[in-house]
């Protein structure tokens, strides 16, 4: 992970097919997250998926479909070189998820995977240090515990879910941005992560919105996914080529 200046820019891959992963890694994009929460990845998918990520020069990430400490010690022995996991509102929950996350001393994850083959065989010295723990601040009731959460140790930094954020908050799944209280709790967790020295990363959804989170002093933005890249291209294509053709779409 770097932690220089720059950005580090990542996007979600939906469709897991190991073909997508090289693409995506060859594009350039410093991450790449497979999504076990909202999409379709299996075990098998995201081992291969992430194993190609890597080689193709990004760093893979995985997603968790709940915050439970099997899947994000599981998530790491497929390969994964970072883990997101949803809705985390308390500190005791994050410690839960750092003990499995690292090797003792700093944890209890057991050691035994494959993972020297892709990592080296200095894995299980470096992987507390190079895998990241990720949790995300979501609700507002982690926000409301947010400095406390930053401080466990074994939690490397937030990924901050804009959208279930604000819907815990009562307002709009879309424009909540024009919200102060959502501004708040952004820029509360932002700073709780400078404090303790994790990392600040966040979703956006839109080009402004990235802009934004840049100019606020995030570490990470992630925008947009691979099946987004595929049908924006191909729908605009298909828009100019009907415009010539003086066709419609179906
Ligand atoms: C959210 O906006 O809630 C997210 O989890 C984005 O990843
Ligand atoms: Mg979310």
């Amino acid at each position: 992970m770097q932690r220089d200046k720059s950005v580090t820019v990542g996007i979600w891959q939906q469709i897991p097919l190991p073909m997508v992963s090289r693409l995506l890694g060859r594009m350039g994009w410093d991450w790449v997250i497979l999504d076990m929460q909202h999409g379709c990845p299996n075990t098998e998918t995201a081992y291969q998926c992430m194993h190609t990520l890597y080689e193709a020069g990004a760093r893979p990430l995985l997603r968790t479909s709940v915050g439970a400490p099997s899947q994000v010690s599981r998530a790491l022995d497929l390969g994964a070189r970072g883990v997101i996991v949803p809705m985390v509102n308390s500190a005791a929950e994050a410690s839960e998820l750092a003990r499995a996350a690292k090797y003792p001393p700093l944890g209890s994850r057991s050691v035994g995977s494959d993972m020297g083959l892709l990592y080296g065989d200095d894995y299980y010295d470096t992987a507390n240090e190079e895998t990241l723990l990720l949790v995300q601040v979501e609700h507002i009731d982690a926000v409301n515990d947010v400095e406390t959460i930053m401080a466990t140790p074994g939690v490397d930094g937030c990924f901050i879910g804009p959208t279930d954020l604000a819907l815990s908050m009562g307002l709009p799944r879309t424009d909540y941005e024009r919200h102060a209280d959502h501004r708040t709790a952004i820029a509360r967790t932002l700073a709780a992560c400078k404090t303790h020295g994790k990392l600040a990363c966040c979703n956006t959804y839109s080009m402004s919105d990235a802009e934004s989170k840049i100019a606020l002093g995030f570490d990470c933005i992630t925008f947009m996914s691979d099946a987004d890249l595929f049908t924006g291209a191909g729908e605009s294509l298909l828009a100019q080529l009907r415009q010539r053709t003086g066709g419609q779409n179906s």
